[in-house]
């Protein structure tokens, strides 16, 4: 069980309290531009705290959005917005003004803090680094953090859903901490000299937790890279002697099939999420690398990580066991367990829970107390847990979840698609692709051309990721009688 005392902010945690074992000088942030000290990026971080609450007058709770690529100034504004006790909304740089709209509309933010190549289509009060920056100059160095509540909401995140539209997860200032005390300390095991690094988005949790939270709880450092090629990240390893890797599965088997592995040699950890691994790819990376990947299934709605193994506890194949603090179950279409062996929908309790901001869509996450995730299990008898398919129509590639719905709609925004269905098809490569069922209008023709131009249409729409890269065109699409496009049928196409 885990406690906290009632006033609690995080940022002090992992600052300060960092700093009081390790002494500023310690390196804390790395890019390739810069490298901060845990001082440096204490007085940054408290600098932006001036900014936000004398220039800006930011109070406690307000949403502070932020948009950046994983970079220090980045990781500043975080902490600054915590010591500041408003709440950061971290979003993808790549989002587009529609999908941005859509989430302030959510989480109302009274300032975004953007990178200045990233301020497009933001429709807030804006703040960018290079103002930003200027403002700090002549803040003091020092800012006491506001003495939140363990369980004030210290972060929103979103997550789009099936629905594709967005959810906002709120979590407090003791969840950022749960899960480095429960998922990193038991599992992942960090050391003070390690180097993290990772291509997840800090905006994503699965980066915050990895890239941020998890190395400055024990004095570690980490490396940020904007963006990351499997070629780039795994030059990175070598080039600055990471030692701690968090990306997809995706990477992974890429750097494997690119022939990087002798690059990777430094690594200690390297820990696999975001899409289901597979048992052929862990073994080939254990072959090829003698590393062992930890795999692990977190959730937005539980902020990181709460079933996973690492070391001799792996069972190739498996994700793992429920991380210590978590309790998982395997339940069915009535909330009941089912025998092991037998799928179902994976269900977990722990420390941290989902609690989205003003959505209906609450009741059916949490149900008894159990967080029902959208995952199909089977638990073994010896309680390790083991991934079936996603229960919905969420597409899984390259560890982005994208929303199928998202995506029809933005291909219906196109003058000459009257309907269309939009599925994952599996993949070897990234696990699902985004694969398009386009009816055209009458007289229209579906060629090669027209497969790019609704594919540039769609990346113009929302975040580029999110493009369907297979476009098929139909007649018709399947339906039931009551209207409703039939994607499992689309899904038999292939
Ligand atoms: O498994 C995931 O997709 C995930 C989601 C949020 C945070 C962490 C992880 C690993």
């Amino acid at each position: 069980e885990l406690s906290y005392p009632d006033t609690l902010n995080c940022a002090r945690v992992l600052l300060e309290d960092t700093i009081e074992r390790f002494g500023p000088d310690r390196r804390c942030l790395v890019s390739p531009e810069l490298t901060w000290s845990y001082g440096d990026l204490l007085r940054h971080a408290n600098q932006v705290a001036h900014v936000l609450v004398a220039d800006y007058g930011i109070v406690p709770g307000n949403r502070v959005l932020l948009r950046a690529p994983n970079n220090p100034w980045l990781v500043a504004c975080w902490f600054g917005v915590l010591r500041a006790g408003a709440v950061a909304v971290t979003t993808m740089s790549l989002l587009r003004s529609g999908e941005l709209r859509a989430i302030a509309e959510v989480c109302r933010p009274s300032l975004a803090l953007c990178d200045p190549r990233f301020t497009d289509g933001v429709d807030l009060p804006l703040l960018d680094f290079d103002e930003l920056a200027a403002r700090c100059a002549d803040k003091p160095a020092e800012f006491e953090p506001v003495a939140t509540a363990a369980d004030d909401v210290a972060l929103l995140a979103f997550t789009s859903g099936t629905t594709g539209k967005p959810k906002a997860t709120m979590h407090f200032h003791r969840d950022v901490l749960a899960n480095s005390d429960t998922f990193a300390r038991h599992v992942l095991k960090p050391e003070p000299d390690d180097l993290f690094t990772g291509t997840p988005p800090i905006a994503f949790t699965f980066g915050l937790g990895g890239l941020v939270v998890f190395p400055l709880h024990v004095g570690a450092a980490t490396l940020l890279l904007e963006r990351a090629t499997p070629a780039e990240l795994a030059e990175a390893v070598r080039d600055n002697g990471v030692s701690v890797l968090f990306t997809a599965p995706t990477a992974y088997r890429s750097m494997l099939a690119n022939g990087l592995a002798d690059r990777l040699t430094g690594l200690r950890r390297c820990v696999s999420a975001g899409e289901a691994l597979s048992r052929s790819l862990w073994q080939d990376f254990f072959d090829t690398t003698g590393i062992r990947l930890i795999d692990g299934i977190g959730a937005t709605e539980l902020l990181h990580i709460f079933i996973a193994a690492a070391d001799d506890d792996i069972r190739p194949g498996s994700t793992g066991r429920a991380v210590p603090g978590y309790e998982a179950a395997v339940l069915d279409a009535n909330g009941r367990p089912v025998p092991d062996g037998m799928p179902g929908r994976l269900a977990v309790k722990g420390p941290t829970g989902c609690r989205y901001l003003a959505d209906p869509r609450q009741r059916d996450y949490v149900r008894d107390g159990w967080n029902i995730t959208g995952d199909t299990y089977v638990r073994d008898r010896d309680g390790y847990f083991w991934y079936q398919a996603r229960s919905d129509d969420m597409i899984i590639s390259s560890g982005y979840n994208i929303a199928g719905p998202e995506v029809e709609e933005a291909l219906l925004g196109h003058a000459d698609v009257a309907e269309c269905g939009v599925v994952g098809m599996p993949d070897e490569e990234r696990g699902s692709l985004v694969t398009a069922y386009v009816v055209l209008r009458a007289g229209v023709t579906g060629d090669d051309r027209k497969v790019k131009e609704l594919q540039d249409f769609v990346k113009q729409r929302i975040a580029p990721y999110k493009y369907p890269r297979v476009v098929r065109f139909l007649d018709a699409l399947p339906r039931t009688s009551t209207g409703k496009v039939q994607r499992f049928r689309l899904r038999q196409l292939g």
